[in-house]
């Protein structure tokens, strides 16, 4: 440390959230039931049997918490609309209440000078549209550009930033591939046709929201990672590379190159997605900026039992590697392989088991990963890769998703029972910070 100190003026810096984990009000005003929703229903999903109910309370709590981000000294809150709040069924009637929290939220951040980084969809599909298929069904392609089109077109002008999918790997995969997360599906043919489909619903909502006109810059947001071999071994290097076009390049490929990784395609084999004449023009339209969240890298070992990564500076609280440096060589190759947007860091930061003790929350892990990612990120943007922003994930501890509760990702501590908030030590250091960025 501490290469961090020196990052451009016009950097944006933010906190991010997302809806369903945040928001609770989960049938106020008219909201519909999304595919969260229902699977909360079923306690074996979450391992804490909780439920995204009442949550964070940011639904009512939304003035107070916009002052606390406002308090942070950050520049930018990247949050998410919940479909399903604002069009109940997923198709048909625009729910004006709904609308009405997200105009109200929006005032309260433009009142504070924060810029608003929108994402369209962070996994909360409505379950009405569920009931007709989901992301298997194509249709529901269709249904997201409509719903991309009225939230550019309403609020297109208010927003600096419009991104349409978060982390689209998870929907398909944790979705459809494994169970772990709504809609529950396990079967790896349907986790790979729904990813071409939100692949599709992309480039879609691209299009639709580009004829709004709007101010907002325009992208998408993926998870990625580094895939290295376990060791040198000719398995090990095959898989890393296999893992690397199956989950980076099979989102990239599409929107950059228009076409999907062939190593992949041909492993993939009978279970290769349908596509349709055009899907790639559609899917490969220009985007404004690349979202990436990073967590961290994905260690490949053909061995059995697999041999496990490192570690050397440790694991956090979901049994992640912590390692800064896959940043930097993430960023670093997809530069080398891709003209990229401006990249924006949309998500980075760790589960740690944090507790208030005499008002106050120690987490100096959280601090120093971030530290230490910062100087990842800075060694990336050294190499040439054009990083515009950085946004902490989270802003508030919040439903882990299948973790429930358990899970502490904030940089605010929430007591469930009260809804309190407490700046943990890590708030008050990125606070610290970025007045000292401010400063030079
Ligand atoms: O909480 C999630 C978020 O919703 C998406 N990206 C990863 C985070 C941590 O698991």
């Amino acid at each position: 440390m501490n290469q961090s100190n020196h990052y451009p003026a016009d950097f944006t810096w933010g906190v991010a959230t997302s809806a369903f984990q945040i928001e609770g009000g989960a049938s106020a005003d008219g909201k519909g039931p999304s595919i969260w929703d229902t699977f909360c229903l079923n306690p074996n999903n979450i391992k804490d049997k909780s439920d995204g109910t009442v949550a964070c309370d940011h639904y009512n709590r939304y003035r107070e918490d916009v002052s606390l981000i406002s308090s942070l000294n950050v520049d930018a809150y990247r949050f998410s609309m919940a479909w399903a709040r604002v069009q109940p069924s997923g198709k048909g009637a625009w729910n004006e209440a709904g609308f009405g929290f997200y105009d109200r939220l929006l005032d309260q951040l433009a009142a504070k000078d924060i810029k608003a980084h929108l994402t369209l969809y962070h996994w909360d599909l409505p379950q009405g549209l569920q009931d007709d298929g989901g992301w298997l069904n194509r249709d529901s392609a269709h249904r997201f550009a409509d719903y991309a089109h009225e939230v550019a077109r309403r609020f297109g002008n208010r927003v600096a930033a419009i991104a349409t999918h978060n982390e689209p790997w998870c929907s398909a995969n944790l979705g459809y591939g494994n169970a772990q997360f709504a809609p529950g599906v396990a079967d790896a043919k349907q986790a790979i046709q729904v990813s071409h489909h939100l692949l599709l619903s992309h480039g879609l909502a691209m299009t639709s929201m580009r004829a709004t006109a709007s101010s907002a810059q325009l992208g998408i947001v993926l998870n990625q990672w580094t895939a290295d071999p376990a060791t040198d071994s000719e398995a090990d290097r095959a898989m890393a590379e296999l893992e690397y076009a199956r989950s980076v390049q099979w989102f990239m490929d599409p929107i950059f190159k228009g076409r999907y990784p062939e190593l992949a395609l041909r492993a993939h084999g009978q279970n290769a997605p349908v596509v349709h004449d055009g899907d790639f023009t559609a899917i490969a339209q220009p985007i404004d900026f690349l979202g990436v969240n990073y967590y961290f890298r994905s260690f490949c070992s053909a061995e059995t039992p697999p041999r496990t990564p490192p570690g050397k500076l440790g694991f956090t609280d979901m049994g992640w590697e912590i390692y800064p440096q896959g940043l930097t060589e993430l960023l670093v190759k997809l530069h080398a392989e891709y003209m990229l947007p401006p990249i924006y860091i949309t998500e980075n930061g760790m589960a740690n088991p944090d507790a208030v003790s005499g008002g106050k929350v120690a987490d100096p892990e959280r601090i120093a990963y971030v530290q230490m990612h910062l100087d990842a990120l800075k060694a990336a943007m050294e190499q040439g890769v054009d990083v515009r922003g950085y946004f902490l994930w989270s802003l508030l501890d919040n439903f882990e998703w299948n973790s429930g509760y358990a899970k502490r990702f904030g940089i605010v501590h929430v007591d469930y029972e009260t809804q309190e908030r407490t700046l943990k030590d890590s708030a008050i250091w990125y606070r610290d910070f970025l007045s000292a960025q401010r400063q030079r």
